[in-house]
């Protein structure tokens, strides 16, 4: 009698407690945030369907003490003359930038689990709302965002890809039309996935295709790992149709790359690559590259950067026709987001040319990077010189950290983006010429 006495008020509690949830939610009271997404909720959104999450969505603050003192350290940064450099957006963990072709919005990717919507309404060049873009979906690690030249947004997750179809114009509710173009799982062998060379980027090239950079876990892999990661296309760059139909590998031998983009030029794929550690302050060097066929080996594991080979490879005769970087950079400045230059606003010296980012070393005694560099090329596409084009995010004095760079991207107007995962920021560089 007791037992089922108790029973029957834990049943009717637990059947309280969901009527008042329900109640609550139906009744449209604001919750805190919207919940993550479940199985159910993804099917949902791929049928346009309204998952009835609330629509009151979180905003990340733009005004206050955090924008005064990071406008503050922004004064630290140098510049070539008649270019200034400001806050756009406060943006948490911010990675990989994707300027929407119609210049509404501007989505920022994270290593953790969102996305973020970045909107500049009365367009006077810095943003005025930042707020996570489909936070009904259950992002892991969505560090890369791009889009297709009519307007389709891609994620590249750890280990999925969706597609939002209109993201740009959806993006004010919590829901969202989504298509999986890699469903969950099948990016990369599940028992790959590592907190480590995790942080994916991706493009849409003039072929239609999207090529997403695929790291590898280790800072050097085994030789038993050789056959998986070829097959995968980890360690390497792969394609793919919009639909995620004809997957191959399309670029291989690269460690971790970071960064990418397409010279609009002559359609060359270009990429930055995170070399190995553990060999000393000043080599292996860091590596932009350039792909000029498909199926190109660009030399690791066999060389740990540059033209120097790794420990571990040392008596293994590396494959024949190795293509060897572009350029080199500095050893471990950490070369990540890159960007072609081809708007109006910057003088006629960086037309045509390539925006990167350093990250910034972990592991040097002295650190070094935490800076943008810009790549000149030569009539023939080929690299010609590289400097710093921005540069005071590392004060040398301390070692100590203002800022960490790490993708650049155009907007429309043709100022450059920077984002900045340390600080949590995207800065915007304009040029006006000097009277
Ligand atoms: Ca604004
Ligand atoms: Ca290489």
């Amino acid at each position: 009698m007791v037992l089922r006495a108790i029973l029957l008020a834990s049943a009717m509690g637990i059947a309280v407690a969901v009527g008042a949830q329900a109640q609550q939610q139906s009744s449209g009271q604001p919750s805190a945030e919207a919940q993550p997404a479940t199985g159910g909720t993804m099917q949902k959104l791929e049928d346009f369907k309204s998952t009835g999450t609330a629509l009151k969505m979180e905003m990340v603050p733009q005004t206050g003490e955090e924008a005064d003192n990071l406008r503050e350290n922004l004064k630290h940064i140098r510049l070539p003359a008649g270019f200034k450099i400001d806050l756009y957006a406060i943006v948490p963990d911010a990675r990989m930038i994707a300027v929407g072709p119609t210049g509404v919005v501007t989505f920022v990717g994270t290593r953790k689990t969102r996305v973020w919507a970045v909107t500049d309404r009365d367009k006077d060049r810095v943003a005025d709302e930042v707020k996570p873009f489909a936070p009904v979906v259950d992002f892991k690690i969505p560090n890369a965002v791009c889009f297709s030249k009519d307007g389709f947004l891609y994620t590249v997750e750890q280990n999925r890809v969706l597609k939002f179809p209109a993201g740009e114009f959806f993006y004010e509710n919590p829901d969202v039309a989504v298509a999986e173009v890699v469903p969950q799982g099948q990016l990369i062998p599940p028992e790959e996935e590592s907190f480590n060379h995790t942080g994916r980027v991706c493009r849409v090239g003039p072929d239609n295709k999207l090529y997403i950079a695929l790291g590898q876990p280790y800072n050097v892999f085994a030789p038993s790992k050789m056959d998986t990661y070829k097959k995968a296309g980890m360690a390497g760059i792969i394609r793919m149709d919009q639909d995620g139909k004809n997957r191959e590998v399309y670029a291989w031998g690269i460690r971790n790359s970071v960064g990418m983009d397409f010279n609009p030029k002559n359609g060359q794929l270009w990429f930055t690559d995170n070399q190995v550690d553990g060999m000393g302050d000043d080599q292996p060097p860091g590596e932009l590259n350039r792909i000029t066929a498909p199926g190109q080996n660009f030399g690791f594991p066999w060389y740990g950067g540059g033209h120097i080979r790794t420990i571990e490879y040392k008596d293994q005769e590396p494959p024949p026709n190795v293509v060897f970087p572009e350029v080199e950079m500095v050893a471990h400045a950490a070369d990540l987001g890159m960007t072609f230059y081809n708007k109006g606003m910057f003088p006629e010296k960086y037309r045509g040319g390539i925006f990167s980012a350093q990250h910034g070393s972990w592991n040097r005694t002295t650190p070094v990077g935490a800076r943008i560099m810009f790549t000149s090329l030569k009539p023939d596409g080929s690299a010609d010189k590289t400097e710093p084009f921005a540069e005071g995010w590392l004060d040398q004095s301390t070692g100590e950290y203002l800022g960490r760079p790490v993708d650049v991207a155009v907007l429309t107007d043709g100022s450059l983006l920077i984002s900045d995962d340390l600080a949590g920021a995207l800065y915007r560089i304009s040029y006006k010429k000097p009277s």
